[in-house]
């Protein structure tokens, strides 16, 4: 048996900031797992440190059911992003490590590949709805088959999803958080406008994709929801706050409009009544911060029946180690539906060397064994953690509110 002889985290910020926990065992084969938690990363680094790491050592490698459960149950404090993001870790790890010794990608492991390649999305931005389209526009040159438009609204300074940044929107920045200023109705009169001009200039062939990232009311997203019908959505997403799960009852009586939701979901039970009253048609739990590969194929599973498909979240502040086993997880499942893609920065993937690629707008896990992606520690040691939040978002009364 493989065992678990040594285990350690590594803080690394090339460009922003990752959590890396690797996993060595005796056999001279180790495993790598993402545990970034953006704007929280140092608890998910500490519960590893502090609290994981003891227990593992000694432990069978091969035992990624048993040591999933021991984490999960044995911690008595069940769920939570914290919790979840650092079982997700210890999880890609032994997947890594199991794929390494028995020679074989993890995707091989998980079933084989159930088709060609990840259908991924990319994102499209920009301050007005031209610039967003001359964005798209470079994206279907790419070979992309889906791309998410966000643009600035008319009347807001800032919005969610608007960089300056081509490929690599980041949001989490500053010593301290950001203050950015919100009003629904303004960007409720602006979306429907930017797909009718999207639809218009980029024609029907493309998946257009949108994120509301939580600012909605239910009776607003069932609005926003009827007035994209004619443009035919690949999904909506985010529309209201999902911590209410019942709440999309109402969006989805009102509107066609395919929902997604689950990027900041920990767990099966988070996503359970969604799916089970199919209130939802993407779910986006991630590997990461929902538990690793073991608990995304449960939630996937139930899914499956159904008929709700995956829609991984994947943005930048998810490692190239998350990056690999999404796609590993996706070109296996039976029920993938699109993986997000935000291309990570040269600095990001020099210091994550992996085997993924993309081509026609599907990407591919690579045929290395385990996951494939590793991890430069001199590099990584060049890179000094450096504090950075999220926004937080105001009403323009100032009453504070969803970013
Ligand atoms: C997405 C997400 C991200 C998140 C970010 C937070 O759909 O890609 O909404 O942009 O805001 O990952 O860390
Ligand atoms: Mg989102």
């Amino acid at each position: 048996m493989p065992t678990i002889t040594s285990a350690r985290v590594i803080v690394t910020c090339p460009g922003r900031n990752f959590i890396t926990l690797k996993i060595e065992t005796d056999q001279g084969v180790y495993g790598v797992g993402d545990a970034t938690l953006n704007g929280r990363e140092l608890a998910v680094a500490s519960y590893l440190t502090d609290h994981v790491i003891p227990c593992l050592i000694g432990r069978d490698a091969h035992r990624i059911e048993d040591i999933w459960q021991y984490l999960y149950k044995g911690a008595y404090w069940r769920r939570g992003p914290v919790t979840m993001s650092a079982i997700a870790a210890v999880d890609m790890a032994l997947w890594d490590i199991k794929g390494k010794l028995a020679g074989l990608p993890v995707y091989q492991l998980l079933g084989g590949a159930s088709r060609e390649g990840c259908m991924v999305y990319g994102h499209a931005n920009g301050s007005d709805i031209s610039e967003t389209i001359e964005r798209a526009q470079e994206y279907l040159e790419f070979g992309y088959k889906a791309v998410r438009l966000q643009s600035g609204v008319p009347g807001l300074k800032a919005t969610y999803g608007v960089s300056g940044e081509r490929f690599y929107y980041e949001p989490a920045k500053g010593n301290l958080p950001d203050e950015t200023c919100w009003s629904t109705s303004k960007y409720l009169r602006s979306v429907p406008e930017l797909f009718q001009k999207g639809r218009d200039a980029l024609g029907w062939d493309l998946h257009l994709l949108h994120d509301v990232h939580h600012r909605c009311t239910p009776i607003e997203a069932a609005r926003l929801g009827k007035d994209l019908e004619p443009y035919r959505l690949f999904w909506l997403e985010d529309a209201t706050p999902a911590e209410d799960q019942a709440a999309f009852r109402l969006i989805r009586q009102h509107t066609t409009t395919p929902l997604a939701v689950g990027e900041i979901f920990n767990s099966i039970w988070d996503c359970k009544q969604l799916i089970e009253e199919q209130l939802i048609d993407y779910i986006r739990a991630t590997v990461v911060h929902a538990g690793g590969i073991t608990h995304l194929r449960r939630i996937a599973g139930l899914a499956d029946l159904y008929q709700v498909r995956t829609g991984c979240h994947g943005a930048t502040d998810l490692s190239p180690v998350s990056m690999a086993a999404a796609l590993h997880f996706g070109i296996s499942v039976p029920n993938f539906g699109i993986q997000e893609y935000m291309r990570h920065t040269p600095e990001t993937d020099a210091v994550f060397p992996h085997a993924y690629s993309f081509q026609d707008g599907l990407m591919h896990p690579g045929d290395k064994p385990g996951l494939g992606v590793d991890i430069d520690e001199k590099l990584a040691a060049g890179y000094e953690y450096n504090r950075a939040y999220l926004p937080v978002n105001r009403l323009e009364d100032g009453t504070m509110f969803n970013w």
